[in-house]
């Protein structure tokens, strides 16, 4: 009898214990119900990180034909699964070793939790009696207990014919109803256990239908619709879950039919052309105060629409009335009251609205889309004078009018952004024409996504990324540009480097020889990380050199990392966000 731990291909020494499969191998063993499972789900990309006890999964799944992706840190492998899941709704997944690796995965699984972005986490594990007496295994946690919590849903399969179920109930707790991330803990024994090759096949299950869709009730519909056409002052709010619905046309139809001008939030920028003559981008808080009516579609009201509350919203002038399209019954008034509550995927809930705007529909109000409009251009003649500036060194705005025209003439490309002025100037001044097209910070506001997520864009679309990048931002995922030259991926990072979180220009308080918390090495030379791997390094000091370096970066598809110098006077502690700090109340004194 033969079998795949009897026939497998000639081991090197280095791969001593990865055996390819051979057909008429009669057993089966967990490593390869894994990766069959996997598989057999259409899952063809792992982004991981190897080591005992999972380094021969990586290496078997590759033997397979599946692509895997190896990181330097399993945070950024984490980023790269969630973005994966967030451009393709197919849960990605991130592969890593047990306690240390595992943890280092988990803060990328709770982001894309928080995100609603569909991830797996499958982590490698120690042997349960040992780790359950709490007896010192080697890497010894409790993983499963510590991930519950910080995820959706979280299995733990303690026997190979098990596999099937804990794969298939991680992709469907990761796709159905609102999007998250689910842990999966595979302990070491489970990878050597064998199964009978037939009663191992089918013991494995194709997920049908792991995100099925969900039909709003026609009397929501009817409310909806009720109180839309009521509106003097309508507003579409998208967000990043109108993105991830993948149902760009019923939005785009539904904005024009109606008329309504739209805000999108940054990641559901392209999914209409931020040029399309309804956006009201450019003059978002005069839309937040003054609108009437606000359909949110995959958008939560929370901080960063400031609770859907206060002074940016006009309270003084009386409550706002809500509609809320959502797949999450209980995200509905967890704010403030919504007026009507659309429960169901986006893609649904649009098309039963659309079933009911005829061409008799009245287009939105003249005085308000033309207000709209006057206001949007207006701040756009603002604007174009900062971009068109060349100051020197480069302001935020120089550097980001040189992105701008670049993605307009490469709308196909992903733009990544992170960091703090950086994102905030990135987010408004870098218009996106599809949908998308924009990854960043997300609901977090968190630092350290840029490598992974532009490493994932690269893999699943093969599209152009451009990773625009605070320093300090960068400096979370910086030694991942050794991933994205080992796999040669059409990634240009520029980093805007100001010397400093922030800024680069404060003092240590206490005048010591220390320089203060936010300062960084000044004059640092980011390309030179880039070309010690055999990528191209651009230093960039004027809106010139960036424009031929990064025009170079996209012709070529070349890994490219610039140095963009910028003004190190130049931003705002925390961006646009610099009210969340705490007040030192000593200090004020
Ligand atoms: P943003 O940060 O862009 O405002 P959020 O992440 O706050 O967006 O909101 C995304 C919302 O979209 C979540 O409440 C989530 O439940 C919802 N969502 C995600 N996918 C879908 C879908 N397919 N259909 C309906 N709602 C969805
Ligand atoms: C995981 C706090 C928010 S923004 C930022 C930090 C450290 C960096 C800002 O400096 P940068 O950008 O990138 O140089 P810029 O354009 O202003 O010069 N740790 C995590 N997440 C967050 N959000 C922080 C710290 C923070």
């Amino acid at each position: 009898m033969s079998s795949v731990i009897e026939k497998g291909l000639p081991a090197t020494a280095a791969n001593a214990g990865a055996k390819a499969r051979t057909e008429d191998a009669a057993v089966i063993d967990g490593f390869h119900l894994v990766i069959d499972a996997l598989k057999l789900n259409d899952i063809d990309t792992i982004f991981g990180l190897p080591g005992i006890p999972i380094t021969d999964l990586t290496r078997m799944a590759q033997a397979e034909g599946m692509r895997v992706i190896s990181f330097r840190h399993e945070q950024h492998a984490g980023n790269a699964a969630a973005a994966a899941g967030f451009l393709t709704q197919k849960p990605g997944i991130c592969l890593t070793v047990s306690a240390p690796g595992f943890l280092n995965g988990l803060t990328a699984l709770a982001n894309a939790t928080t995100n609603c972005f569909p991830m797996i986490l499958i982590s490698g594990s120690s042997e349960r009696e040992i780790v359950d007496l709490q007896q010192g295994d080697y890497e010894e946690m409790d993983q499963l207990a510590i991930a519950k919590p910080l995820c959706k849903a979280a299995y733990r399969v303690l026997h190979a014919e098990d596999i099937g179920v804990g794969v298939a109930r991680a992709i469907r707790a990761a796709l159905s109803g609102r999007p998250g991330g689910v842990y999966l803990d595979l302990p070491a024994k489970l990878f050597a256990q064998t199964l009978d090759a037939a009663a191992g096949r089918q013991s494995l299950i194709k997920v049908v239908d792991p995100a099925p869709r969900q039909i709003p009730a026609p009397d929501a519909v009817k409310r909806a619709l009720d109180l839309l056409k009521t509106a003097k002052r309508p507003l579409i709010l998208l967000g990043k879950g109108a993105a991830y619905a993948q149902a760009d046309a019923e939005i785009r139809a539904l904005v024009e039919k109606t008329g309504i001008p739209y805000l999108p939030m940054s990641m559901a920028k392209g999914l209409l052309p931020d040029t399309h003559e309804l956006s009201a981008s450019a003059a978002r808080s005069h839309v937040l105060a003054e609108a009437d009516v606000v359909m949110l579609v995959g958008a939560r009201l929370n901080w960063l629409l400031s609770h859907g509350k206060g002074k940016t919203w006009a309270a003084e002038k009386g409550p706002k009335q809500f509609i809320q399209i959502d797949i999450a019954p209980t995200e509905i008034d967890s704010n403030v009251a919504i007026a009507a509550p659309l429960i169901g995927d986006i893609g649904s809930c649009v098309s039963a609205l659309l079933a009911g705007i005829d061409a008799s529909w009245p287009k939105a109000p003249a005085d308000w889309t033309g207000g709209i409009a006057e206001r949007r251009t207006k701040n756009q003649a603002k604007m174009a004078a900062n971009l068109a500036a060349r100051p020197s060194p480069m302001s935020f705005q120089s550097a980001l009018g040189v992105i701008r025209e670049q993605v307009k003439a490469r709308p196909d490309a992903i733009v990544v952004n992170e960091g703090a002025n950086t994102l905030d100037f990135a987010r408004s001044i870098v218009d996106m024409y599809e949908p998308r097209k924009r990854l960043d910070v997300g609901t977090w506001g968190i630092m350290g996504i840029g490598m992974g997520f532009a490493v994932a864009a690269a893999v699943v679309t093969g599209k152009p990324v451009i990773a625009i990048e605070g320093d300090s931002a960068f400096g979370f995922s910086g030694m991942e540009v050794e991933t994205i030259c080992r796999y040669n991926l059409p990634v240009c990072v520029v980093v805007f480097n100001n010397n400093g979180v922030y800024r680069g220009t404060d003092v240590n308080m206490g005048g010591g020889a220390d320089v203060a918390p936010t300062v960084f090495v000044k004059g640092a030379r980011y390309d030179k990380l880039m070309e010690a791997f055999g990528g191209v390094g651009v230093h960039a000091t004027t809106a010139d050199e960036l424009q031929a370096g990064l025009a170079q970066a996209i012709a070529s598809g070349r890994p490219t990392l610039i140095n963009a110098v910028i003004d190190e006077t130049a931003g705002t502690e925390s961006g646009r966000i610099t009210k969340l700090n705490p007040l030192s109340a000593a200090m004020k004194k």
